[in-house]
C-alpha cells in the first residue's frame, strides 16, 4: 500500500532523509538517467550523501552524465528512491538481487502504469517526462547546479524526442525554458543526443535502407535486420535506438515493420503506423500488442519465414 505524496511533501520528506540510493530502470534511457543524476546532484548540494545505482546497461552516450554519481561497492543506503520506473520488474538484475520492492521508500514517476510498489509515490502521468517532476521537487531544495541542469535537459529532451513526440506540451517547454535560463547547453546537448550518429549507426541505416521492401504502392515497408548485418556494421544496442521509426519516416508509408533477428534465435518485430492504421491490431495477430502508433511482438520464426506472414497481415490492415 503506497502513500501518494505531492511535490511539496516530497521535497520536505527528502530534506529529512539521508544516505540515498537512486534506482534507474532496465535499458536506461535519458529520462531515468537524467532524473537520477539531477536528484543525486541536488541532494548532494543540500548536504546529503546520494548515489545512483551503477546500471550495467547504461550506454556510452549517457555515461559522462551519470558516472560521477555511481554508488561505490558496499554502499549501504538508508533511503532508496526509484525514478521513471513503473514497476519492480523493470529494476536492473543487479538491483533485484539486492533490493526487495518493499525496501523502496519513494518512487517518482510519470507512467500511468506505475504499480504503486513504493512506500510513497509521486506520480504524474500528465507529465511528458519524469525529469519535469524532478525539476519541481529539487527546485524546492535549493538552486540547481550545472550537473542537475544538464541532466534534466537530457531527461526532458529525450522523452519528448527533442520536443517532437505527441507528449510534447507546454509543461515540457516550460521546464526546458527554465533550464535554458539556468544555463543549459541546449545546442551542445541537442547535437550530442539528436544530431550526431556513430559510424556503425550510419552503416546499419545504410543496410536497412537498401534492404527495405516497399509494398502496396509504398504504403507499407518491411525491413529485416539480421545478426549478420549487426556484425558487419559493428552496431551495438546504443546504435539501434529508435531504429523501428525509420520505415514510417518515409513519405507515403502508413505502416512499417522492422524485423530484428535475435542472437538466441527467433525475432523481435516492431510495427510503427501512421494515424488511421492500427499497429496494435497488426501485432495482436501474432500474439503481441502495444499502442495504435507503435506495437510489437516476438516470434520463434526466422526473418525469412516471418516476412510473408507479416506482409499478408499488413495488406489486410492497409487495404482497410
Ligand atoms: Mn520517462
Amino acid at each position: 500500500m503506497t502513500t501518494t505524496i505531492t511535490i511539496d511533501e516530497c521535497a520536505a520528506w527528502l530534506s529529512e532523509r539521508d544516505r540515498f540510493l537512486i534506482i534507474t530502470h532496465r535499458r536506461p534511457d535519458g529520462d531515468t538517467l537524467g532524473s537520477a543524476a539531477a536528484l543525486a546532484s541536488a541532494l548532494r548540494a543540500a548536504g546529503k550523501t546520494a548515489y545512483a545505482v551503477n546500471n550495467a546497461e547504461t550506454t556510452a552516450r549517457y555515461l559522462p552524465f551519470i558516472e560521477k554519481f555511481h554508488a561505490p561497492d558496499g554502499f549501504v543506503p538508508e533511503t532508496i528512491v526509484a525514478v521513471d520506473t513503473a514497476s519492480p520488474e523493470l529494476f536492473p538484475d543487479a538491483v533485484s538481487k539486492l533490493i526487495a520492492p518493499a525496501d523502496i521508500e519513494l518512487a517518482i514517476d510519470h507512467h500511468p502504469s506505475n504499480t504503486l510498489y513504493a512506500k510513497r509515490t509521486l506520480c504524474d502521468p500528465s507529465r511528458a517526462s519524469c525529469g519535469e517532476i524532478i525539476f519541481d521537487v529539487i527546485s524546492r531544495l535549493g538552486e540547481l547546479g550545472p550537473d542537475a541542469v544538464s541532466a534534466l535537459y537530457i531527461a526532458v529532451a529525450t522523452d519528448t524526442g527533442c520536443f517532437s513526440y505527441d507528449n510534447t506540451d507546454a509543461g515540457a517547454f516550460f521546464t526546458a525554458s527554465r533550464l535554458a535560463s539556468l544555463g543549459a547547453d541546449i545546442a551542445g546537448l541537442n547535437r550530442l543526443l539528436f544530431r550526431s550518429r556513430t559510424r556503425a549507426r550510419v552503416a546499419i541505416e545504410g543496410m536497412i535502407y537498401s534492404d527495405m521492401q516497399f509494398l502496396f504502392d509504398g504504403r507499407a515497408a518491411v525491413v529485416a535486420i539480421t545478426n549478420a548485418m549487426m556484425k558487419s556494421s559493428g552496431a551495438d544496442e546504443d546504435d539501434m535506438e529508435n531504429i523501428a521509426a525509420l520505415p514510417v519516416s518515409i513519405q507515403g508509408v502508413l505502416a512499417g515493420a522492422t524485423i530484428r533477428e535475435l542472437r538466441a534465435g527467433g525475432c523481435k518485430v516492431s510495427v510503427r503506423a501512421a494515424p488511421g492504421v492500427d499497429a496494435n491490431g497488426i501485432c495482436a495477430r501474432f500474439g503481441g500488442g502495444g499502442h495504435t502508433a507503435a506495437a510489437g511482438f516476438t516470434s520463434k520464426l526466422s526473418p525469412e519465414e516471418l516476412r510473408p506472414q507479416i506482409i499478408s497481415v499488413l495488406e489486410e490492415f492497409i487495404a482497410r
